[in-house]
């Protein structure tokens, strides 16, 4: 497998294969602006796309880093759904040197034929709003409805576009500028070649992007992985021209989602020798599902509809999870697992150590919720659910030795639970009682309106006593933690909750946790991480982190939670006094002030006084704060597992590796 980009993903033996050396690139040409004045019909044609141009936000987001990425996923997606129609097998995403990003695909190609305007059909489709997929009456069986409007918005978005389509042995291009063609479409023989497909080619806007030069090969390089995994047999590439040598990597997966599954589960210990997996289609829907239960206590469940990342679940994964309880518990009762009189396993208890990815192809996906990442077909649940329902109950009856250590691990996490539910009431019960309950060691703040609060978390009594000193308490509390809080990673909940640095920190905050976790009562906007700028720090820091990502997800998902970043040293020369808060930037202040510097370097916390502290960590007018933010949620559960969980020799590297770039926390 060649994927340098992201050392984070490790082969799967077999799976990934070696495709041949990418040919050498054509020279391509800057873009360039508009040259000429454009005919009526042109004008017809922006005022077509000038929405997108007026509010590009409405399309796809935002006009940062993230809306950036989007366009390539536009591309992209138009290129899966051809491999969705069963027409493509290759799809290879270059970054170019220039700053532009293409996309080739060897489908039907893009239709060029007349549409009913007059204009090429491969014209309305890159000029007109909506006129995307499902184009041209054709139309595919199933479509990634989320981005329809995808190759007109990009278009109109792109300082220029190139398309080229291969067809009946002819190459026939276009080219635009900010939506506008910039010539008729042209067509040529293909040079005796018969090969068909799709090119585009696009450099983003810089009028619009307020970056354009920042393609993340990482990024997209992940978002292919989940592609190949979600559409088996479909050959993904990436190639990052920028680099030198350029990097190349390949994504292919002959078993598709179980393949995924199996990628999830590495180094986690195997309840199941291997996944069960299942395909079908149903009324006219595709319903394909990986299981395989794993030696750790977390749960990792992903749901796709026609290889959108439904986050917020839907009506495909009620019937995943209705189908794994019945016949779990079906099974449990006819092996006599399960006696008479023993309760059923409830939806909680087959949770534990689950990992499956659930992936449906349906014609007309309705997606619902605040992000549209809920599938709403109500039809769905039910073929979801006779599939797999069908399929495990086969798996269970051939494979009675993985049957019966599954249904033992979920007997093992009904009692556990039970356990926990008293543990879990204890620290709930405490947080309903107002401030009198609050932690001891909690120094809250005055201000009741969490909007205006913070708190800090701090290693150490002793920093914490620096800390409480030096802010300002109107509106800033501290909890001090004492050492290390545990590995959540590697307990279960009750053990979690019993442990009293953890009781603390989920009674300051007020949210509960568990079934009963509600985000609505978080008692500070901003929840602020303050370690030392040393090894332990960032161990204590990741633990944290751990914490929160397993248990209090929302507070980072809805961006409450930050890192604090203490100054690493003190210059002084005469009077002035300058705080560096990393080696770069000590290095570069020494050079400006010179060899009389006095350098004082700070090690922990507790070396400042309040006063300091609170001049370069918690003033908000002086400090800066790092937001944790998850860019790619199967990328941050692989991380904290690596991490903190079972698999122990690729830790150490992590760590080192990880609390460096801990800027932005790109998890
Ligand atoms: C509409 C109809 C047909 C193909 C496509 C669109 C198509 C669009 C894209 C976008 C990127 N790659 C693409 N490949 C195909 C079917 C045309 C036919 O029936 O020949």
């Amino acid at each position: 497998m060649v994927d340098r980009d992201s050392e984070m993903w490790l082969p799967i033996e077999g799976e990934e294969e070696v495709a041949p050396p990418a040919p050498k690139p054509k020279h391509r040409r800057a873009p360039n602006p508009i040259e000429n004045g454009y005919s009526a019909n042109q004008i017809q044609v922006l005022e077509g796309l000038d929405p997108v141009r007026r509010r590009p936000g409405m399309y796809i987001g935002d006009t940062d880093v993230n809306g950036l990425h989007h366009l390539v996923t536009e591309i992209i997606d138009n290129s899966v759904d051809e491999a969705l129609a069963g027409e493509c097998n290759e799809i290879e995403v270059r970054l170019g040197v220039d700053g532009s990003c293409s996309v080739l695909d060897n489908g039907r190609g893009i239709p060029v034929d007349l549409h009913q305007s007059g204009r090429p059909a491969l014209e309305v489709v890159m000029t007109k709003l909506h006129a995307g997929g499902k184009f041209g009456g054709g139309g595919y069986k199933v479509s990634g409805g989320l981005h329809g409007v995808g190759l007109s918005v990009v278009n109109a978005l792109s300082e220029r576009v190139e398309v080229e389509v291969y067809r009946d042995r002819r190459v026939h291009r276009q080219e635009y500028a900010r939506g506008i063609p910039l010539n008729e479409l042209r067509s040529e023989k293909d040079g005796g070649s018969s090969r068909r497909g799709t090119l585009v080619r696009f450099w983003p806007d810089p009028d619009i992007f307020k970056v354009t030069q920042v393609f993340k090969a990482e990024t997209i390089g992940n978002r292919l992985r989940e592609l190949a995994f979600l559409n088996k047999r479909v050959h993904f590439r990436l190639i990052d021209e920028r680099r030198d040598p350029w990097a190349e990597s390949n994504f292919y997966f002959e078993g598709g989602i179980e393949a995924f599954v199996r990628h999830l589960n590495r180094g986690k210990g195997t309840v199941q020798a291997r996944p069960m997996y299942v395909e079908k289609e149903i009324q006219g829907s595709t319903v394909e599902a990986a299981i395989q239960y794993n030696g750790t206590f977390s749960e990792h469940v992903l749901a796709y509809a026609n290889n959108i990342n439904t986050v917020e679940g839907g009506s495909h994964l009620t019937g995943l999870r209705a189908a794994l309880t019945a016949t779990l518990n079906r099974y449990a009762r006819k092996a006599g697992i399960l006696k008479e009189g023993d309760q059923n396993l409830s939806g909680d208890d087959v949770k534990e150590g689950l990992t499956a990815v659930l992936s449906v192809k349906l014609q007309e996906p309705q997606f619902e919720g605040q992000t549209k990442t809920k599938l709403g077909n109500s039809e769905i649940a039910g073929q979801v659910s006779t599939v797999v329902s069908e399929a495990l109950n086969q798996y269970l009856e051939e494979n009675p030795g993985d049957a019966k250590r599954i249904v033992e691990k979920s007997l093992t996490a009904a009692r556990a639970r039970a356990a926990a539910v008293r543990a879990r009431e204890l620290v709930q019960r405490k947080s309903l009682l107002e401030s009198a309950t609050l932690p001891g060691k909690l120094a809250d703040c005055s201000e009741r309106d969490p909007d205006l609060c913070e708190i800090f978390i701090v290693e150490g009594d002793s920093a914490g006593g620096t800390a409480k000193g030096g802010r300002d308490r109107r509106y800033q509390a501290i909890l001090p933690l004492r050492g290390k809080i545990l590995n959540v990673e590697k307990a279960r909940e009750d053990k979690i909750l019993q442990h009293e640095e953890i009781r603390n920190l989920i009674t300051a905050l007020g949210t509960g946790v568990g079934d009963r976790f509600d985000i609505t009562r978080l008692r500070y906007n901003r929840v602020v991480l303050m370690a030392d700028a040393d090894e332990d720090g960032s161990h204590i820091r990741t633990l944290l982190l751990t914490f929160f990502w397993r248990h209090l997800q929302s507070v980072i998902n809805d961006g409450h939670l930050f890192i604090a970043q203490p100054p690493l040293f003190r210059l002084t020369l005469g009077k002035r006094v300058r705080w560096c808060y990393s080696e770069e930037e000590f290095r570069d202040a020494v050079k400006e002030m010179g060899a009389k510097v006095k350098v004082q370097r700070y090690k922990g916390l507790g070396e400042m006084t309040a006063e300091q502290l609170w001049d370069t960590t918690l003033d908000p007018e002086k400090r800066v704060l790092l937001k944790v933010e998850v860019e790619d949620a199967i990328r941050a559960d692989d991380i904290f597992d690596r991490l903190m969980g079972v698999a122990v020799e690729p830790r150490k590297r992590f760590i080192q590796a990880y609390a460096k770039t801990v800027r932005t926390l790109d998890v």
